[in-house]
């Protein structure tokens, strides 16, 4: 094997034939179709909602849901196809993560059948778009403090309050939004246009560029019974939907990794200075090396979690220590890149410092650093040690 291929342990031969089809299908898209306008699209902030019918009929909407025009594929061919994503852009894996993760998974765990029927084949075509309304300004890390409230009134529901980075927010025609009712933390189907209810967008990022982010405002939105997700029964189904999110995200952020070591590589050897190859010295060989190494050991991390969540095994602590290490270790190598590139780094020219940029969201989003630390001590002390009163 060539130490220049990105699969230093042979992590192709495990994997089945459909599932090297669908990254190998998804990666001629991304190379084809995305590539060659990723640095306009993160350089003028815009997503590229053209984008969406492709998506959809390369079957990128859906793609676990089994029905409903959906793919039905298997944990490891949706990791793939949401690594392939995010070797183009973590602002286009988001839309993906934010479709399949966050709007259609919990459509169809907790959706009623009338739910199901309205939006699945809708978003699954990428006729409909929709978001995921969770952190609020004075709630993120800890969502149990969301102030959103959903108030009965007669056979409606009245809702109030904020939510804050919302990805899709003001493309979504439809809004999975969390509130607070007395029987606890819920989720509803918010349609655009509904009175009272707004997306505005967060502008300045200096990170996922190529994403629309917003903020929700939702005054005095009323909207019938029907619209609540009925099978939502506290804060752990809108956590369950962020455990799906972060499976995906972890593949993700190994395509970005990726991304990264082929453009330093590619540099190192060709980039002379001091008569020689910078890749030639003993400190890039060592930064390179390195690099590869946790690329290396976040793929056998994502596959075994794959194989694990469809084997019914995969318990959240796992989801979160992928998350949180292949988030960071792919930030870190990202800045690795950045530096070996030298003052071409620092140009869309490469993709290197669009995906740094990138991944500093990814390492925040869907819990922190931080937060899934927390998780997997408490999953291995038994100790809760996410407030300190
Ligand atoms: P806690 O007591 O731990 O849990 C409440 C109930 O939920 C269960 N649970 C989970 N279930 C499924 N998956 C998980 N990951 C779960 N974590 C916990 C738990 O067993 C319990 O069940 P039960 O039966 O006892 O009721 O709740 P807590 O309030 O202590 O909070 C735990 C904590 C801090 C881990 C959680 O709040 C958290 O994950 N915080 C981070 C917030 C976050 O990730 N926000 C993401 C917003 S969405 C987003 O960022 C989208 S980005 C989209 C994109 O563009 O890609
Ligand atoms: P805080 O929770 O205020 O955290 C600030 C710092 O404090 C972090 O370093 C954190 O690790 C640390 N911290 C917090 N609590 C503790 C603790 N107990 N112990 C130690 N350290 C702690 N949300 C959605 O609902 N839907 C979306 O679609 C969505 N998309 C997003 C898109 C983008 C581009 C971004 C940037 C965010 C998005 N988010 C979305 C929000 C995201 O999930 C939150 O930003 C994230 O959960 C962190 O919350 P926060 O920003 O409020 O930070």
């Amino acid at each position: 094997m060539s130490s220049r291929e990105v699969d230093y342990f042979q992590c192709e031969e495990l994997l089945s034939v459909e599932e090297r089809a669908v990254r190998d299908r998804v990666r001629r898209w991304v190379e084809s179709r995305y590539l060659p306008r990723a640095a306009d699209c993160f350089e003028q902030g815009v997503f590229p909602v053209d984008l969406v019918p492709e998506m959809a009929d390369l079957g990128l909407l859906g793609m676990k849901l089994h029905g409903y025009g959906g793919g039905g594929l298997n944990s490891v061919a949706y990791g793939l196809a949401n690594q392939e994503v995010e070797r183009g852009d973590s602002g286009l894996r988001s839309f993906i993560s934010v479709m399949n993760a966050l709007v259609i998974y919990p459509i169809e765990v907790f959706g009623s059948a009338e739910q199901r029927e309205r939006w699945l084949p809708a978003l699954v075509k990428g006729e409909a778009i929709g978001c995921f309304g969770m952190t609020e300004p004075l709630a993120g890390s800890d969502p149990q403090s969301m102030r959103t409230t959903a108030v009965r009134d007669g056979g409606d529901y009245v809702l109030n309050g904020r939510k804050m980075w919302i990805t899709n927010g003001e493309l979504a025609h439809v809004a999975v939004v969390w509130a607070q009712t007395g029987e606890g933390i819920r989720g509803f189907l918010v349609e655009k246009g509904a009175p009272g209810f707004s997306a505005h967008p967060i502008r300045r990022k200096f990170s996922l560029r190529a994403s629309v982010t917003s903020a929700l405002v939702l005054d005095g939105v009323r909207v019938p019974e029907a619209s609540l997700l009925p099978g939502t029964t506290g804060l752990k189904s809108a956590l369950m939907c962020l455990n799906e999110a972060r499976y995906g995200i972890a593949w993700g952020a190994v395509g970005a990794a990726m991304a990264c070591y082929e453009a330093a590589l590619d540099h190192a050897t060709t980039r002379i200075q001091f008569g020689a190859p910078i890749g030639a010295t003993q400190l890039i060989q060592s930064k390179l090396v390195k690099m590869l190494t946790e690329i290396t050991k976040a793929q056998l991390l994502c596959i075994r979690l794959g194989r694990l969540k469809d084997e019914g095994k995969a318990r959240p602590p796992h989801v979160s220590m992928a998350k949180m290490n292949n988030s960071s270790e792919a930030l870190k190598i990202a800045r690795t890149a950045r530096d070996i590139l030298g003052a071409s780094g620092i140009t869309l020219g490469h993709c290197v410092i669009r995906h740094m940029l990138n991944l500093e969201t990814v390492n925040t989003y869907e819990g922190t650093q931080d937060i899934h630390t927390l998780a997997i001590g408490r999953d291995i002390t038994g100790l809760s040690a996410f407030s300190c009163q």
